[in-house]
């Protein structure tokens, strides 16, 4: 398929129609989880079952004309054609398992405001693109630690607020991408054709589509000057939005910079970071073999595979442990296929001599840092601004959660 071709469909087909595999949570703008999560057996995710997340609406964007600036604490200011991006520096390719961090809102007691999202807001691709870091360095960007881009995304019209989002420039050094490619064909209008931001292992929030500028600064997009430019608030998606915030907070502390850049990290010393930033993605795990519900028969061996997926964020899955018994006691899972890198997902397995019965099956992952998922999300009383005692901290928008009890799946062992 040519790039043109992605372009045309968006006007031919309805949006449901061209992702079939998603179950639409709202269709202006499109919203869209895996619809089951045995889709997600399959190491990647192909481009029309990646879920989609937008803020205002997919733009119609012709590649031949448009046009990223590169803005702000740069030898020379510049604009750059796609085809420049495409072709003038090398290019890389990382499979990345993007998770939504509203995925898991649909588990908030009370609910917490916005798409309900279950399980469905993640995807494994390989995204393909040129490395942030050689454009930055051709037109002599200050690239040091401590330093920031925010990039902005090009959807938004009248007085709509930009979608910015601010990245510390050691991680765009490191390993951003502007991607172009998913899977190795071009990226739909819907994740961000022509040029997204990737930043592997993040958060999805981050990764920035239709990219319309780059600017360098020594600071994250926050003040008075950004929250109303023109007119328009580009610090909402930086400062409000994407923030842990506990029911005792009216608002979220903004902070123009931060030293801790690790989600976990911020969520276990709230006394640095009152409420954290999603940036890269806590640890999680999902079984996806057997499903919720259903009736196995076993005979003639007694023996059951459960399989699942576990990801986390700069920091590679170590273990996986799965539970029969709702928890109680905790058997170690395998390793199973490929590693396709530290930003992908692991695949695992259990093999269960299984008993007649009914049986709730849990997962819980482990990073290399030994941090492992909680068991519950806690009530918003307790006030939590990090993981603590084995819970989740609820808070009011219903970002990150990553406690394994309400992912479990119910099934019944037959005779
Ligand atoms: N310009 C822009 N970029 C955006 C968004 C948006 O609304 N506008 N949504 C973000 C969010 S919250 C997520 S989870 C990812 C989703 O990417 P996808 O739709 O390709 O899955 O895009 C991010 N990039
Ligand atoms: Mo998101």
């Amino acid at each position: 398929m040519t790039d043109d071709d992605s372009a045309k469909n968006t006007e031919q087909q309805p949006f449901s129609e061209r992702y079939p595999g998603l179950e639409v949570l709202s269709a202006k703008p499109e919203n869209a989880q895996v619809a089951s999560r045995s889709q997600l057996e399959s190491y990647l995710t192909p481009r029309e079952e990646h879920y989609i997340r937008n803020h205002h609406r997919t733009p119609q964007i012709d590649e031949a004309e448009w046009e990223i600036s590169l803005t702000g604490l740069v030898d020379e200011e510049t604009e750059l054609s796609i085809a420049e991006i495409k072709h003038e520096y090398a290019t890389e390719s990382v499979v990345h398992m993007m998770e939504c961090s509203g995925n898991g809102r649909a588990y908030f007691e009370p609910a917490a405001a916005g798409d309900q999202w279950t399980t469905g807001a993640v995807g494994n691709a390989i995204w393909t693109g040129t490395p942030v870091r050689e454009i930055l360095h051709e037109y002599g960007a200050v690239t040091d630690d401590g330093f920031w881009l925010s990039i902005m995304g090009g959807e938004a019209i009248d007085d709509e607020d930009v979608f910015c989002r601010s990245i510390p420039m050691s991680k765009i050094v490191d390993d951003c991408l502007l991607a172009y490619e998913m899977n190795g064909v071009p990226m739909t209008p819907e994740h961000g054709y022509p040029v997204r931001l990737l930043v592997p292992g993040w958060f999805g929030n981050n990764s920035v589509k239709w990219v319309e500028r780059l600017h360098v600064m020594d600071c994250m997009v926050s003040g008075e000057a950004w929250k109303s430019n023109n007119g328009r608030d580009y610090t909402k998606y930086q400062q409000s939005s994407y923030r842990i915030i506990p029911a005792q907070d009216e608002k979220p502390k903004r902070y123009s910079s931060l030293d801790v850049f690790d989600t976990h990290e911020q969520l276990l010393s709230p006394d640095e970071i009152e409420n954290a930033y999603l940036f890269d993605q806590l640890t999680k795990s999902l079984i996806t073999s057997p499903t919720d519900g259903d009736e196995i028969f076993t005979s003639p061996d007694n023996c059951v595979e459960i399989t699942g997926i576990a990801w986390s964020g700069d920091d590679a899955v170590e273990s996986v442990d799965v539970s029969v018994d709702g928890g109680d006691t905790w058997h170690d899972a395998e390793f199973i296929g490929p590693d396709l890198g530290s930003h992908s997902v692991r695949k695992f397995r259990y093999v269960w001599n299984a008993p007649q019965g009914e049986y709730t099956l849990l997962s819980r992952a482990t990073d290399e840092k030994g941090r492992r998922q909680p068991a519950t999300v806690s009530a918003p009383e307790e006030g939590l601004r990090g993981i603590e005692s084995n819970r989740y901290p609820w808070n009011e928008k219903g970002y990150g959660n990553n406690a394994y009890v309400p992912l479990g799946v119910s099934i019944t062992i037959a005779d």
